[in-house]
């Protein structure tokens, strides 16, 4: 980093400093984590696909919201932004039913107060996406929400507005992921009020890691799907016999070729731009 910045806060793979009152400096890590357990091993170049990513989907719909990117550094892996006042949810939309909406739906038959149709099965697409926020947890798991507990966080309009966009945001991406082979299954995308009061996209877009990606061509309802990015680290894990709790297990060389493999053909599918032009001049990805 250039400029002297003071830490702020840390994610499981990603940090936060504060360059000034007004901007932020977020930095994505090579971690990556599988069953909610963080890896011993780095997967090079993780950080610049995913913040590669979000700058260009952040390029890509400034007019449908503004967002609060100001700048990618130099590095490919971290973004200058604006500090904003987040909202207190996750604002979440799924277009398959997956993760804890197909758990929601075997228990209730609903997600997130939407009732959805009888007899849909694991992975199976949803006659139309719904928004379906969720709290954040600041430890543990978010927790799905209704309409009705999202407005008394937000307020009414607030909420309506976050609702439009981030169906809006998801129709577009998912349109294009969708010619390029990849599933954009549910995505979470948070929002924060700038000090004019408008409604701004924050944190990271589109990514492998705040979005499921499947690949298009394995997809079959009636089970889990293969992650596009994770799933050798996964059946790696799997195949081990780990129980999940922390630590997790090294990778092998093989595992961290194969799925840095795989980051890299997503942000050249979504993008249509080739990585090491990336690595060069990470500005590409802004159009
Ligand atoms: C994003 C997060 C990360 C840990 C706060 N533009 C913004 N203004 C104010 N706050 C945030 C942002 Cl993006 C903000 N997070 C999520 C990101 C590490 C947590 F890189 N937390």
């Amino acid at each position: 980093m250039s400029e002297s910045a003071t830490h702020v806060s840390s994610g499981k793979v990603r940090e936060i400093y504060a360059l000034d009152d007004d901007r932020l400096l977020l930095v994505a890590s090579d971690r990556i984590s599988t069953f909610d357990v963080v890896l011993p091993t780095e997967i090079p170049d993780k950080g610049r696909v995913l913040t590669g990513l979000s700058g260009f989907w952040f390029a890509q719909t400034a007019s449908i919201v503004p967002n609060h990117l100001l700048a990618l550094g130099a590095d490919g892996r971290s973004t200058e932004c604006r500090r904003l006042e987040m909202l207190p949810i996750e604002c979440v939309v799924r277009g398959y039913l997956a993760g804890s909406g197909w758990k929601d739906y075997g228990t209730t038959g609903e997600v997130c107060g939407h009732r959805l149709p009888p007899g849909l099965v694991e992975s199976d697409r949803l006659p139309e996406p719904i928004f379906t926020p969720a709290t954040k947890a600041q430890t543990g798991h978010d927790e799905n929400i209704d309409r009705a507990a999202a407005v008394a966080l937000v307020g009414e309009e607030r909420y309506d507005q976050a609702e439009r966009l981030t169906l809006e945001l998801y129709r577009f991406a998912s349109e294009r992921a969708r010619e390029r082979g990849i599933i954009l299954a549910d995505t979470k995308l948070e929002f924060g009020v700038d000090r004019e009061g408008r409604l701004v996209l924050a944190d990271e877009a589109f990514t492998p890691d705040s979005s499921r990606f499947w690949p298009a061509d394995a997809y079959e309802p009636g089970g889990a799907q293969p992650s596009f990015d994770k799933q050798f680290v996964r059946d790696y894990c799997e195949s081990l016999g780990w129980d999940k709790t922390y630590p997790g297990p090294e990778l092998p060389v093989d595992v961290v070729d194969g799925t840095r493999g795989r980051y890299v053909d997503a942000f050249e599918r979504l993008t249509g731009i080739e990585f090491a032009d990336y690595l060069a001049r990470p500005d590409v990805v802004l159009g």
